[in-house]
C-alpha cells in the first residue's frame, strides 16, 4: 500500500460562534523579594468543602512554600491554610490538581513561593537545524491566557467557531476519563470513516501573528492508542489563503509514523519545512500538558521554539518557524488532523491555550 501524505487542511468553516463562558483562568500576580518569585493561582473549580487549583511552572523544583488566604465572604473570617511545598512541587510535576480544603463560603487564592530560577539553562534535545547556538534564556509558562477553553460541559464556550466536526467523527464533553483542568474534557471519538478530513478541532482566530512576535501555544490531551495517531496532529497555528495556495502554512503539534514532533511546514510538501522538535514519545493512558513558546522568524538564529512537555522545557530550537511569508492568524487544536486509516480510536483534549 502507498503511504498517504493526507496533510491537507481545510480550514475551519465557521459555524457560527458561541462565546465567551466563564474562562476558569490563572492569574499571575509576580513579586520579587531577593530574587524570590511569587505566583497567585486562583481556584479552577470549587466544591462545597475545598478550592481546587492547578498551579503550572516550569520549575516546580524551586517552589519553597505555598499558602491561601482563606476569607469568608459570609462571616468576614479570615483564616491561612499552608499547603505543603511537596505537594505543590507534585502537582506541578504531575499537571494534576491541587486540593485545599476549606468551610463553606471560605474563598482565596493559592500563593506559591519560588526561590530564585538556576542560571543555567537546558539546551534541550530538539535542535532543529537553524543555525547558531541556543542562548535565549528559559521562559516560563504563562499562568494567564489571552485565549483559553475548558469545556466545562461546553464545548464551544471560549472557542471562535466552536468545533469543525467531520461526520461521523463524535465530540462530546465528559468528566470520564478526569480532566486537565476542571472536571470534563472534550472526547474525541473517531471511526476513520471520512476519507475526505476525518478533522475534530477548535479555534481561536483572528490572531494577526508576525514576525517577531512572542507567543506562548498548549494543549493537554489524553491519548488512549498512540499507535492510532500516525500522520495526524494534535494542535497547530495557521496561515490559509484558500485551497491549495502555495502561500498556505503551519506550525505544528503532530505525529508521522510515530511520536509527536513539532514542525513548520507548508500545507502541501515538506520542501522547505522547518523541524523544530524531534519525535518524542506520545505518553499513553495519562493526562499530558504541551506547551510551545515561539518567538516567530523566518531566520534562522533569530527564531525560537522551545517545547515544554508537563512544564518541563524538552526541546529547544532557534531554526526557522515561519516558512511562509503570511502571518499566522489562527489555532486549531483537539485533532485537527486524522488519518482515517488509523480507525478507530479516543482521544480526549482539554486546556486549549494561547497568550500573545
Ligand atoms: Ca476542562
Amino acid at each position: 500500500m502507498t503511504r498517504r501524505r493526507p496533510d491537507r487542511t481545510v480550514r475551519s468553516a465557521g459555524a457560527i460562534a458561541v462565546t465567551i463562558g466563564c474562562i476558569l483562568a490563572l492569574t499571575l500576580v509576580p513579586a520579587s523579594a531577593h530574587g524570590a518569585t511569587v505566583k497567585t493561582f486562583k481556584a479552577v473549580k470549587e466544591t462545597k468543602r475545598a478550592l481546587i487549583f492547578k498551579p503550572r511552572s516550569s520549575q516546580p523544583e524551586a517552589v519553597t512554600s505555598a499558602r491561601v488566604r482563606l476569607r469568608n465572604r459570609r462571616t468576614g473570617t479570615k483564616r491561612v491554610r499552608r499547603v505543603g511545598a511537596r505537594r505543590v512541587r507534585h502537582a506541578i510535576d504531575r499537571g494534576r490538581q491541587l486540593r485545599v480544603r476549606r468551610s463553606a463560603n471560605a474563598h482565596g487564592k493559592l500563593r506559591v513561593r519560588f526561590k530564585p530560577p538556576a542560571v543555567n539553562v537546558p539546551s534541550g534535545d530538539g535542535d532543529g537545524d537553524g543555525g547558531g547556538g541556543e542562548a535565549t534564556p528559559q521562559g516560563s509558562i504563562p499562568t494567564s491566557w489571552a485565549r483559553s477553553a475548558s469545556f466545562e460541559g461546553d464545548l464551544n464556550a471560549g472557542t471562535d467557531h466552536g468545533w469543525r466536526i467531520d461526520s461521523p467523527i463524535s465530540v462530546t464533553s465528559t468528566s470520564e476519563a478526569g480532566a486537565s483542568e476542571g472536571s470534563s474534557a472534550a472526547k474525541i471519538v473517531t471511526n476513520g470513516g471520512n476519507s475526505n478530513c476525518s478533522c475534530s478541532r477548535m479555534t481561536f482566530d483572528n490572531l494577526g501573528l508576525t514576525a517577531g512576535r512572542e507567543v506562548w501555544i498548549g494543549g493537554s490531551w489524553r491519548v488512549t492508542d498512540p499507535d492510532k495517531l500516525r500522520w495526524s496532529r494534535l494542535m497547530n497555528l495557521g496561515h490559509f489563503e484558500g485551497s491549495g495556495d502555495p502561500d498556505n502554512w503551519y506550525l505544528a503539534l503532530m505525529v508521522r509514523d510515530s511520536g509527536m514532533e513539532v514542525v513548520a511546514r507548508n500545507y502541501d510538501t515538506d520542501t522547505g519545512a522547518s523541524a523544530l522538535m524531534r519525535p518524542r514519545p506520545i505518553p499513553q493512558g495519562r493526562w499530558f500538558d504541551v506547551d510551545v513558546r515561539l518567538r516567530l522568524s523566518r531566520t534562522g538564529g533569530e527564531a525560537l521554539t522551545q517545547v515544554y512537555l508537563d512544564g518541563e522545557l524538552v526541546s529547544s530550537s532557534s531554526a526557522q518557524n515561519m516558512v511562509g511569508p503570511g502571518p499566522l492568524t489562527f489555532y486549531n487544536a483537539g485533532l485537527p488532523y486524522f488519518w482515517n486509516a488509523n480507525g478507530s480510536t479516543t482521544v480526549y483534549f482539554d486546556a486549549p491555550r494561547l497568550a500573545h
